[in-house]
């Protein structure tokens, strides 16, 4: 096995006095038998047999009839639980399982086993948890070639020369996320190319059917990203206009293949008239044109899909102020609210923008009341590092989730609205682009696995805390011990902000390598089509979003519309996305904008050496192989650093012609 086990390392336990709960184990749902129960089940014994052995070096009996389930649970007391929900309780030295589903119960395996890593005692344990999201997804960018756009963790598990790949690296894939709660997945690219174009025909669905089949038998369903123009690159057809009669009926018969060969699968997900793609916008259809043709093909056999509102058509004249990229997705979905059919989901990025260290949220989250949407949000780090750099997400995403949108006086945030409690618009649940590959460490930086772990945890609850995520994160993959926990989790904590401070700053994004995306070029966007400005000049920076300027700032519910309007309400961190201030504009932090520049920058290279001593401690205490794999990405992020704080301070010294009050080392 060239692959690791991450925080799935089942290590030995062996005299801990949770083993005598691994003599007999019994477990039962209550649900009506589905397709792939069996092999749920199946997954699930084994599971608990192959940790105990490794814990325990015990070989557990399963039990899995009601009769003795029940003898310590009732099972009327949860017959209401949730799909997936489970309860796991000891009593008289056996742990029960029991829960509605066969799914369910695979979560309630994972969450035993966890306790038992995290050396929790199990004695009297009662627990009942359940999902509080529908959608909990991860979309891949995976070319069939085996590259993968933004990716930063070598090549993809699923594909190699335009084949599909399935192996043992696969159910370990299934392993990993059904452990943490995940329960759908994209396998392929949003940008369909190559032999991504054929996937839903003959040939390519024999095999991916077999993926479907093992996703499956782990609770995951199996989505494919679909080439809206299919018809005629695949079809042969002379059009993909959604209200052709002839591609109506193309997609219609294309379903009837696909759903024969693979009658569970989730649907499909759509990027439509962005960065080059085709659209519904080529025949003067609108998006919703788009959607529905597909939506009612797919329809007869309970699939859904999933389209995404990242739709802006990057030729921009940056000449032109008045045009604004960040309210291209809601000027395109806001009015068409309540058009879409309903097996149609709108898939949201976090932003306006695209996944930048700090955005705001996306005004359409609270204002789309009769349309079912999922927030999407990226652990690759693309703009975060790209997994050289260490920047954990959660508590980024955590901060997101909590924003309120005030589209109600009360649950309004964006936890609420994509949760599956009841509430006024249509949300459906939480989607990250994936940051795996086939490296060893599967994350490429053993440390950027956090955000995957951290992002299954909260995509089944968003009030899970961030202390919890780390600590079981931490002890699972590398030690419980004090020193290793308080020093991981230091790293990490520190990262987001630093990488913050030491990148472009104050809200205003982008300035990164053209492309790549990683790495200072300040002026790399700024004369491009791509619509991400940062519009220094001598005077001041910034994006004038308010109603002075693109009219952005007033999309939103009030207060937040006045709040951002305002050029000394709207939060420091967000000034420069929503206004052009000079360089002596006072922040509420009682700083200049320039004399903060300075500072930020200075400081987020300083943290990055103290993440290098808090790393260099852990000699000794974590093993050789991931400490120097994280000590070489280390020197990079470094030297990445530096650059970015002495050309972000070079470049507005030798604009405004402002000295640093501390008379620092500006070049
Ligand atoms: C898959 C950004 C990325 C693209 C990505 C796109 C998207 O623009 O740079 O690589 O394309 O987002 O989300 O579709």
């Amino acid at each position: 096995m060239n692959w690791e086990q991450v925080w799935l390392h089942y290590r030995s336990l062996k005299n801990h006095s949770n083993s005598k709960y691994f003599q007999t184990i019994a477990l039962t749902h209550t649900g009506k038998s589905k397709t792939f129960d069996k092999a749920l089940l199946k997954n699930i014994q084994n599971e608990l047999m192959v940790s105990a052995q490794k814990f325990f070096s015990l070989e557990p009996r399963m039990v899995d009839d009601k009769a003795q389930a029940t003898l310590s649970l009732t099972l009327d007391a949860h017959a209401n639980l949730p799909f997936e929900g489970y309860t796991i309780q000891e009593k008289d030295d056996q742990i029960c399982l029991i829960s509605s589903s066969a799914q369910g119960l695979l979560y309630g395996a994972f969450d035993l086993i966890r306790r038992v890593m995290c050396e929790e005692d199990l004695t009297s344990l009662t627990v009942t948890e359940a999902p509080d999201k529908h959608f909990r997804m991860l979309n891949h960018w995976d070319n069939p070639d085996g590259s993968v756009e933004r990716g930063y963790s070598g090549n993809s598990i699923f594909f190699q020369d335009g084949h599909l790949i399935m192996n043992e690296r696969t159910k370990d894939y299934c392993r990993l996320l059904a452990s943490v709660g995940i329960n759908a997945t994209v396998i392929n690219n949003v940008n369909v190319k190559d032999e991504a174009i054929a996937f839903v025909s003959e040939p390519y669905l024999v095999k991916i059917k077999e993926i479907a089949d093992l996703f499956a038998s782990y609770g995951i369903q199996l989505f494919l990203s679909l080439d809206f123009a299919a018809p005629m690159d695949l079809g042969g057809l002379k059009t993909a206009d959604p209200c052709d009669d002839a591609v109506i009926a193309w997609w219609k018969e294309r379903m009837q293949i696909v759903y024969s060969f693979i009658p569970h699968l989730g649907g499909f997900l759509v990027k439509a008239d962005s960065e080059g793609r085709p659209g519904p916008f080529t025949y003067q259809r609108n998006q919703a044109d788009g959607a529905n043709v597909l939506a009612q093909a797919i329809k007869p056999f309970g699939g859904v899909i999933i389209w995404r509102c990242f739709v802006y058509n990057s030729q921009q004249d940056w000449r032109d102020t008045t045009i604004d990229r960040a309210r291209s997705a809601y000027d395109y979905f806001y009015n068409l609210d309540g058009k879409f059919c309903d097996n149609v989901i709108l898939q949201i990025k976090n932003g306006p923008i695209d996944f930048q260290i700090r955005e705001p949220f996306m005004p359409l989250f609270g204002k789309l009341k009769k349309t079912r949407y999922l927030l999407e949000v990226q652990i690759a780090q693309e703009y975060t590092g790209q997994q050289i750099d260490i920047c954990y997400l959660i508590p980024w995403f955590q901060e997101i989730l909590h924003m309120r949108t005030y589209c109600a006086t009360e649950n309004d945030t964006i936890a609420s609205l994509i949760s599956l409690a009841p509430q006024s618009g249509g949300g459906e649940g939480i989607v990250a682009v994936s940051n795996i590959g086939d490296d060893p460490n599967w994350t490429g930086h053993d440390l950027a696995a956090a955000n995957l772990y951290g992002f299954g945890r909260l995509s089944w609850k968003s009030d899970i805390s961030n202390n919890q995520i780390l600590t079981e994160w931490c002890t699972m993959t590398f030690s419980s011990e004090k020193k290793v926990l308080d020093t991981i989790k230091r790293i990490l904590m520190m990262s987001h902000p630093a990488l913050e401070k030491y990148s472009a700053p104050l809200g205003v994004g982008f300035m990164v390598t053209p492309h790549y995306h990683y790495a200072p070029n300040i002026d790399g966007y700024e004369y491009d089509k791509w619509g991400t400005y940062h519009r220094a000049d001598h005077m001041g920076i910034g994006n004038d979003r308010t109603d002075t300027g693109t009219g952005y700032a007033s999309l939103y519910y009030e207060p937040l519309a006045r709040i951002y309007n305002g050029r000394d309400t709207c939060p420091d961190n967000l000034l420069l996305f929503f206004h052009h201030v000079p360089y002596t504009h006072v922040l509420q932090n009682g700083k200049t904008v320039i004399q903060h520049i300075y500072d930020t920058h200075f400081e987020g290279y300083e943290d990055v050496l103290f993440m290098r001593s808090l790393l260099d401690s852990l000699d000794g205490f974590i093993e050789d192989l991931p400490l120097s794999r994280m000590k070489e990405r280390m020197k990079k992020q470094i030297y990445n650093a530096r650059e970015w704080r002495d050309q972000i301070n070079s470049y507005f010294h030798k604009l405004s012609w402002i000295d640093d009050e501390h008379q620092r080392k500006i070049y």
